[in-house]
């Protein structure tokens, strides 16, 4: 079962990039799939999803569950 998040301020690349990073700090296995486009980022798993929020938050990228 995937997670989808709708996550804050990805404008790029870099920016998909980062948030990748602020979400495998947290859960290292997890392989997110970000879209630059709609701003959501699907998890593979659910893993901690409160740890990856707060992680998204401090990285500069608020976020918030889509489902
Ligand atoms: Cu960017």
């Amino acid at each position: 079962m995937s997670t989808i998040l709708s996550v804050s301020n990805i404008h790029c690349g870099a920016c998909a990039a980062r948030v990748t990073r602020a979400i495998q700090n947290v859960e290292p296995s997890a392989v997110p799939q970000v879209d630059v486009a709609t701003g959501r980022v699907t998890l593979d798993k659910a893993g901690d999803t409160g740890a990856i929020l707060a992680a998204l938050d401090k990285a500069g990228y608020p976020a918030s569950l889509a489902q």
